[in-house]
């Protein structure tokens, strides 16, 4: 009882006249079921699903010490903020919160770059809205949550509904038995505390932007549906799409059903014990996606009730030695590295806006790739990038030096990837998973991610697994061999020569030297500087300086004979609390070959020369 009032109310209420009141109170609440919550589950291509936008603004409580979840005594409450209850005269104890008097925030979207006060905030926020429903018979409901970082509970209803860990992911709650006919309410609390056993862990380069980051909405589904899906061209047979369907209620030996209109294609396959029903058909005429012609088909997928309207493009990606193929031609990627950094506003990218805008900047640049760093990005992203034609690099967030001995956090990067490929695994754009960037090289950390690794090719057989690696130095030689190389399809490299490390001239005399002899593709290189700031070229932080580091680069990576890509660091301006110089970071890092406000510098200028007259790299 003193648990649940999380203050020892009952020495302090038998005087109170409505003690068999709060007694009873106390007894409904205690019947809730606030604690056992099943784990959210992951859909397949769920933006292209019918869904009830919950998006917009949301009553917000900041919470520093987590009261609102947690008692004095740090034991979980049983009538937390969660629900949302409003005060009654007469109530035989305090109310402290309200959120109807509560300021607001706006969904999706960062807190940080909300309210001033904010904007290095970490620690628990809570959100509540109200929403109307009208429930339908044989209906599963799912709040479908496009991402929360980091750490977030939701209840419906008072009832809790899941819990979810990772900031870039998207998931859904089932809410079926908490929702009601009317008037009903979801309150969440977000966490973006940084923890040491957290994927990402304290360190990183980017802000760290909490909050409902990304869309959020109802997502109704029949008794037996569709949860996941993964339709791709064959690479051992030409003119065959395959892959597979799960279908979650579904009897064994029901079917389900792919079409492809423009193509007069149909199949079906009979659903097996395992929920999956295996499909593998012949196609004619199909036009492959490829970076020039990014050409979409409508793919309808149906298992009883449940259909899906997806866009899906056709393609290949393999390795041959050192090349890279593309429907079996080898490619060279013409990249850049970008942030989910919103342009001219800055805060956390969401919309389609926001990814057309970034996107649009890399075609603009000449681009055919982009890495798309350090997490997986929203859905908008892949899907402005399958249709512009965009090949994309997805990224675990399994940055710098996570601790990779212990299995929680092993745990945790598993799980992320699971959402991250079972949640995009269909974008044609996307051909290589990448398991981590700049980890330390230490036994621990290669079997982690060799882990991952096989996990990620487990699940999707069909993309190249690559990471961001380290390079060490021995006088003007670079070496790149580290173990993890072993785990890879395509070895990513990032160096700084001329930034963190030596002048831009350096690289004129640097030699690499490589012990794998796989397709290459130097993740990052860049320097800062400041948009509008010009000088002499040896002077740090000017437009000239950075524009002189890309003038020594481009010829150093032509000199290295398996190179087969690269994404420059980085194509925005992106905040970051470890850049502090006033006048020229001011908590920016300032390696954008683009201002946050859109500003070009004249790094940009090289790189699409360089890009447009194909002298880097090889022409294709
Ligand atoms: C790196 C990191 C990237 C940083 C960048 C920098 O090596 O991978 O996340 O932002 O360097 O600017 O220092």
């Amino acid at each position: 009882m003193t648990a649940f009032l999380n203050r020892p109310i009952a020495s302090r209420g038998s005087s109170c006249p409505c003690y068999f009141l709060l007694l009873l109170v106390a007894i409904s609440f205690a019947a809730l079921p606030c604690f056992a919550a099943p784990a959210p589950i992951v859909l397949t291509g769920a933006d292209s699903r019918p869904s009830t936008s919950l998006n917009g603004e949301w009553a917000s409580i900041i919470d520093p010490y987590f009261s609102g979840l947690f008692s004095f005594h740090h034991e979980e409450k049983k009538n937390g903020y969660f629900m949302n209850y409003k005060a009654k005269p007469g109530d035989p104890f305090p109310t402290e919160y309200d959120f109807s008097k509560a300021p607001k925030l706006k969904v999706p979207g960062d807190w940080n770059t909300q309210r001033e006060s904010l904007m290095f905030y970490e620690g628990p926020i809570w959100y509540e809205k109200d929403f109307t429903y009208d429930p339908k018979p044989h209906t599963h409901v799912f709040l479908h949550v496009g991402a929360a970082n980091y750490h977030s509970w939701f209840w419906v209803n008072g009832q809790k509904v899941c819990e979810h860990e990772g900031g870039y992911t998207a998931f859904n709650c089932e809410i079926t038995q908490a929702i009601h006919s009317g008037n009903n309410f979801v309150v969440a609390a977000v966490d973006n505390t940084r923890h040491e056993d957290n994927v990402p862990t304290l360190e990183t380069d980017w802000w760290n932007y909490g909050g409902l980051t990304r869309e959020v909405s109802l997502i109704e589904l029949p008794d037996s549906f569709i949860d996941q899906y993964d339709l791709h061209l064959s690479h051992s047979e030409d003119g065959v799409i395959e892959g597979w369907v799960h279908v979650v209620g579904g009897q064994s030996g029901g079917k389900a059903e792919v079409g492809i209109p423009d193509l007069h294609a149909r199949a079906s396959a009979a659903i097996g014990a395992d929920g999956r029903a295996a499909l593998h058909f012949n196609v004619q005429g199909l036009e492959r996606w490829t970076p020039e012609s990014p050409k979409l088909y409508k793919v309808v997928i149906r298992a009883g009730a449940d259909s899906i309207d997806e866009s899906i493009g056709f393609r290949t990606i393999e390795t041959r030695g050192t090349e890279i193929l593309l429907n079996g031609k080898p490619i060279f990627l013409r990249g850049v590295a970008i942030h989910a950094e919103a342009p001219y506003r800055t805060g956390r990218a969401w919309s389609d806006k926001d990814a057309e805008t970034l996107l649009g900047w890399a075609k603009e640049l000449g681009c055919n790739y982009v890495r798309l760093a350090h997490y997986p990005h929203d859905e908008t992203m892949l899907r402005a990038a399958d249709r512009m034609g965009l090949l994309v690099w997805s990224e675990n967030p399994v940055y710098w030096a996570l601790e990779f001995d212990n299995p929680k956090v092993l745990a945790k990067a598993e799980q992320q990837l699971d959402e991250e490929i079972n949640t995009s695994r269909n974008h044609a754009a996307i051909i290589l998973w990448s398991m981590a960037n700049e980890t330390p090289n230490t036994p621990a950390r290669t079997q982690f991610i060799e882990t991952l690794a096989t996990r990620a090719r487990d699940l999707d057989p069909t993309r190249l697994i690559t990471a961001a690696l380290l390079v060490r130095g021995k006088g003007d030689t670079k070496i790149v061999d580290d173990p993890l190389g072993q785990a890879l399809d395509v070895i990513g490299i990032n160096e700084y020569i001329g930034w963190y490390e030596g002048r831009p001239e350096s690289a004129d005399t640097t030699q690499w030297q490589i012990a794998y002899q796989k397709p290459v593709i130097v993740s990052e290189f860049g320097a800062a500087a400041k948009a509008g700031l010009h000088g002499a070229e040896n002077e740090r932080w000017t437009e000239e300086y950075q524009a002189n580091v890309y003038h020594h680069q481009l010829p150093m990576l032509n000199k290295i004979p398996q190179l087969r890509g690269m994404s420059p660091w980085c194509l925005m301006d992106f905040r970051s609390p470890n850049r502090p110089l006033v006048g020229i970071q001011d908590e920016f890092n300032r390696k954008g070959l683009i201002s946050d406000q859109g500003q070009k510098k004249s790094a940009f200028y090289v790189l699409q020369k360089a890009y447009k007259y194909k002298t880097v790299g090889r022409p294709d």
